[in-house]
């Protein structure tokens, strides 16, 4: 398959259904609409709702994948939200971001930080929209959302950041990058695909197996931003390279050298394609985009 067709016409899928589902910049509160259009339509690549997509196509069809677009457009959202408060003073402190400068830069402290909240409610508010998530079974629907809200949170997401946040310019042992990594990166993503293959319909083995390929693609996504941010170009990739060593960030190669952490990407990919190995070709999406997150350049 042509992997880059098929990722160009999936995102511009998802900017569609975002463009929808985002408000519009209208009345007093317009500014906030504004704010959370601008880092929503910044550039993202669009891989989480991408897997979403992906996730139903591999257990469903066509139909299922248009059923989970608000659930894929939600997880951008929450995507988008926490990049965002990253981004912040308090945080990361960045000035770039998708190559343009960050929420903060342009509307202010407070207005990024309420960005970023508004994202984050807007994504469960669209979720439990029964207009737009009408064709997707209520009880499939609980548990996606369930499952998105633990790997956004304090389990996942948050958690992570916390972690990170604390571990900076400290030696740690490289099961605690393992720790901030899964739940930083690898859990958004983990919960990206494998919603999509529960709302997609999926029996319990193939979900059992789109778990296991969402856990090794969402650290392998991680490991290979570290790669990225020690050996990337920052005009390509829209932020600073470097910027990781710099702040003292525990990353794979500060931990464990680049070469390891390189080897370490590359089994990750080959276990999350192994675990796809009972699937047709409606699983080549996955396969390739496992491949796309060992090899991007941005
Ligand atoms: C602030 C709650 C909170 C959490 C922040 C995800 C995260 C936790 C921070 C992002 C920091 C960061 C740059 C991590 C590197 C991996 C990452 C998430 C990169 C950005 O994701 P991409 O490459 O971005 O998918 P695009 O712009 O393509 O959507």
């Amino acid at each position: 398959m042509d992997l880059k067709s098929y990722l160009r016409e999936k995102k511009e899928m998802i900017d569609g259904a975002l463009e929808e589902f985002c408000p519009q910049p209208e009345g007093p509160a317009g500014v906030l609409a504004k704010a959370m259009r601008y880092s929503l339509f910044a550039g993202g690549k669009r891989l989480r709702p991408i897997l979403c997509l992906a996730g139903a196509s591999t257990v469903g069809d066509a139909e299922a994948e248009k059923a989970v677009l608000p659930v894929a457009c939600a997880i951008e959202m929450i995507h988008t939200y926490s990049l965002i408060h990253d981004d912040l003073p308090a945080m990361d402190d960045d000035d770039m971001r998708r190559g343009k400068p960050t929420s903060h830069k342009v509307f202010g402290e407070a207005v990024a930080i309420l960005a970023g909240d508004a994202l984050l409610t807007e994504a469960f508010h669209l979720m439990t929209d029964e207009g737009s998530t009408r064709q997707l079974d209520p009880a499939l629907l609980l548990r996606a959302i369930n499952l998105i809200a633990a790997s956004s949170g304090h389990l996942g997401m948050v958690g992570g950041q916390v972690v990170d946040i604390e571990s900076e310019g400290k030696q740690v042992d490289p099961s605690l990058v393992e720790f901030i990594h899964t739940r930083k990166t690898g859990a958004l993503i983990h919960a990206s695909v494998s919603a999509g293959a529960m709302l997609g319909g999926g029996s319990r083995d193939e979900i059992k197996a789109i778990h296991l390929y969402g856990r090794k693609v969402g650290l392998a996504f991680q490991v290979a931003d570290d790669i990225l941010d020690r050996k990337g170009d920052s005009e390509t990739m829209g932020k600073d390279a470097g910027s990781d060593e710099r702040k003292g960030k525990i990353t794979y190669p500060s931990v464990l050298g680049l070469e390891r952490s390189e080897e370490i990407k590359r089994g990750l990919i080959r276990e999350a394609i192994d675990a796809l190995g009972n699937f047709d070709h409606r699983a080549d999406p996955l396969r390739h985009i496992a491949q796309y997150i060992s090899e991007r350049n941005k």
